[in-house]
């Protein structure tokens, strides 16, 4: 095996953990010594030992001159768990494999420093486009303290979400749905506006087994959700949120009865200031969000800037129809220069429909 096969197996621990770390990153270690893999570790949860320790402590061979492949450089801190750094130097580790940088304050470049302080051989950048991968929604959280966003809908080979009477269920074929319920396991909340809310009455959770469930939002300017709605009915279960610049004290009262923490968020043109809930959601922990409509809010996250992910499945159906709803409404633009521009990161097919994966340039 070469120092490629340890980092990819390390990418691959790191990679079972997705969904349970946030707000913290996936992260996975190989210890390797005499050609031979004698450790290997991830992180599991947030709050738990991270990838090096969960290595070092559950391998009973002697670690001195051996050398470790982490696929994001090992921390030198006091956080929730004591410095990575620490523990490597101290059990004689002799060389560190580093895929990505950590953005991290705390850490960014501390922690390999501290490392050949030590006399520790250190390589960084080791496949380190493989490895960032695994964290776009660590690295946008730890810098900006906001959410990652990721903007998904499911339309026609026409571009349709639904058909001229409304009817959306279902575009996509049972694969593709399995797929987006993965996805919101990995996401820490989901947010739909208030005219799906009234449209198809969504429970927005997790079907996955095991899975995480996300905190569910309402964007509802006029606080216009349905108190006998499923997401209102069932708050004390799953955390819900609703996001409003309504002032309405009597209804903000009831929903909070039912369990609904309310958000009163600053204005913008008479709807919710998308960048002032995103702060606010930052600071709840939330690290990312899944926008899942309908077409006005899409609108309204893409113009305002905050999307950075496109997850667009087409389904090899046709529904036609002049006012049968397109994936992107509100007001749209006039100019081809205004349009938001995406990058293509993968094109996948699942069963019969096509997921397109785009960065928000
Ligand atoms: C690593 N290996 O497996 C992880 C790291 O407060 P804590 O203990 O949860 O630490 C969180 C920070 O530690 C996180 O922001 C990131 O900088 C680093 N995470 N580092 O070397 C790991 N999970
Ligand atoms: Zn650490």
């Amino acid at each position: 095996m070469t120092d490629f096969d340890y980092m990819a197996r390390a990418i691959e621990l790191a990679e079972q953990a997705r969904g349970w770390t946030n707000p913290n990153p996936l992260v996975g270690c190989v210890i390797v010594k005499n050609g031979k893999i004698i450790a290997e570790g991830y992180h599991e949860r947030v709050g738990e030992w991270h990838a090096e320790r969960n290595a070092i402590l559950r391998c009973e061979e002697d670690l001195t001159g051996a050398t470790a492949y982490v696929t994001l450089e090992p921390c030198c801190h006091h956080g929730r768990t004591p410095p990575c750094s620490d523990l490597l130097i101290e059990r004689g580790i002799k060389k560190v494999f580093i895929g990505s940088r950590d953005p991290n304050p705390l850490v960014s470049g501390k922690g390999a420093h501290q490392l050949r302080q030590a006399g520790i051989e250190v390589i960084e950048d080791f496949m380190r486009e493989e490895c960032d991968q695994l964290n776009p929604i660590f690295f946008h959280y730890i810098q900006t303290r906001r959410p990652y966003v990721l903007l998904k809908y499911a339309m026609t080979a026409d571009g349709k979400i639904a058909t001229v009477t409304g009817e959306s269920k279902w575009i996509t074929g049972e694969q593709a749905r399995q797929n987006v319920q993965r996805t919101r396991h990995q996401y820490s909340a989901i947010m739909v506006g208030v005219e799906t809310v009234l449209a198809d009455n969504p429970f927005l959770n997790s079907r996955m087994p095991n899975a995480k469930q996300p905190v569910r939002i309402v964007c509802d300017s006029q606080l216009r959700t349905p108190l006998d709605s499923q997401l209102v009915q069932t708050a004390q279960q799953f955390p819900t949120v609703i996001a409003t610049v309504s002032n309405n004290m009597q209804k903000i009262e009831q929903f909070q009865a039912f369990g609904v923490q309310v958000l009163q968020c600053n204005e913008q043109h008479k709807r919710v200031d998308l960048h002032d809930l995103l702060q606010r959601l930052g600071a709840m922990q939330i690290d990312s969000l899944l926008i899942e409509g309908g077409s006005q809010l899409n609108f309204s996250a893409l113009e305002s800037g905050i999307v950075n992910r496109v997850h667009c499945y087409i389904a090899p159906k046709l529904f036609g129809g002049k006012t049968a709803k397109t994936p992107i409404g509100g007001e749209g633009i006039g100019d081809i220069s205004q349009a938001v521009r995406l990058t293509l990161k993968s094109t996948e097919l699942i069963g019969e429909d096509i997921l397109l994966d785009y960065e928000v340039l």
